[in-house]
């Protein structure tokens, strides 16, 4: 068996591809009971009650659809974080949903003798694909066949030399990394059950209904739905839950908002502001009162002499039950540090050594500064 890599042949041209009477609400990375570090005492809770609204909505959409099938692409919830509450609330939620509901285990929530899908009972509507290797479950005159992660790490390619068995039109529907799409994932995505996308015809399949990319993706072959709900800072594109209709050829995709949190980025420039409150209201401004909308705000501009930022402070003054936010500091030099710098003195050795650190615009380093050129404030620097 030739190993999956760029320089793997595939069968000429396209394969058989059939339509099929079904459409499937196709959604993934869903992560309930995400940690949400650095959001403070009360946000995270809210964040992870929003992620199971949104999970509801998913559910609500696949009855106002008529969908024939619910298919869950892995990392419904964090394995390790989610409990009992988490397995009864995923219970009654996909119990009312009105068709079968399909789940592809992924990384984070790997079938595992101690995980939610194997220490829970499951309504019967709900199939949980437990195996590496693909099952196949009827879906009106289609097949779809789903498989497992059984562990966190290292879950190989499920499609690598697999051919699916005759019979009707057949989607996988599978957790792993399409290695054409990892470039725009960010260094730190794990190439978790690596395939390409021209292995989805290889092996015979019609599509493939995928989870693992939290950046919505759809192609003629494979679609990524991305994650429902925010689950970082800097998220774009119009994620949900995914409409497949297998009526066209090829499947008709369709995307529908879900999320019930929007984060947003904003820019605050304090150059203007000559004490912290001035500080704090700047900011303050920029993250609305709104239950709704988390705020990465990044605060730049020149700090005058006179201020104090304080960033713990500042952070819990603005962060409140209303306001959402994280803060990042990335503050410049103001001109006369530069003329500091400058002089040939004691004065201006101690500017020069922490403007030269690479975090010389952090508040720590701007705060080291203030203190130490207030001590130095009344020496003669020629003297020191
Ligand atoms: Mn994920």
């Amino acid at each position: 068996m030739a190993a999956a890599g760029p320089g793997r042949d595939f069968p000429a041209g396209p394969p058989l591809r059939h339509s099929a009477r079904v459409r499937v609400l196709h959604c993934a990375d869903v992560h309930l009971d995400t940690a949400f570090p650095g959001l403070g005492p009360e946000w995270p809770l809210r964040r992870r009650q929003a992620i199971r609204s949104a999970l509801g909505r998913i559910a609500r959409l696949a009855a106002e659809l008529r969908v024939d099938a619910l298919t869950i692409g892995g990392d419904l919830y964090e394995d390790g974080r989610a409990g009992a509450d988490t397995a009864a609330f995923l219970g009654d939620v996909l119990g009312g949903v009105p068709c079968p509901v399909l789940i592809a285990p992924g990384n984070h929530d790997p079938y595992l003798p101690t995980s939610l899908y194997a220490r829970h009972p499951w309504p019967g509507n709900v199939h949980i694909f437990r195996s590496r290797e693909f099952e196949a479950v009827a879906v009106g005159d289609m097949r779809v066949c789903g498989v497992a992660h059984l562990q966190p790490k290292g879950t190989p390619n499920p499609l690598a030399g697999y051919r699916v068995p005759d019979g009707p039109p057949a989607v996988a529907l599978m957790h792993g990394s399409e290695v054409g799409a990892l470039q725009f994932e960010g260094a730190a995505k794990v190439d978790h059950a690596p395939f390409q996308e021209a292995e989805v015809a290889a092996a015979g399949f019609a599509f493939a209904l995928c989870g693992h990319y939290h950046m919505p993706r759809a192609t003629p072959w494979l679609c990524y739905p991305g994650n429902p709900e925010p689950l970082t800072f800097g998220e774009t594109g119009e994620r949900g839950a995914m409409l497949v209709d297998f009526t066209t050829t090829p499947p008709t995709v369709t995307r529908h908002r879900v999320a019930t949190v929007s984060v947003a980025d904003a820019e605050v420039d304090i150059s203007a502001c000559s004490h912290r409150e001035a500080v704090i209201e700047a900011i303050r401004a920029a993250v609305p009162a709104r239950a709704d909308r988390c705020v990465r705000v990044r605060v730049v501009g020149d700090l005058q002499p006179t201020v104090a930022p304080a960033p713990q402070a500042v952070l819990e003054a603005v962060r409140s039950a209303e306001r959402c936010c994280v803060i990042e500091w990335d503050l410049r030099l103001a001109d006369d540090l530069d003329a500091l710098a400058a002089a040939p003195d004691i004065r201006g050795e101690f500017v020069r050594i922490l403007l030269a650190r690479p975090d010389q615009g952090s508040p720590l380093v701007r705060e080291a500064l203030q203190a130490g050129l207030r001590a130095l404030a009344d020496e003669d620097p020629g003297l020191l």
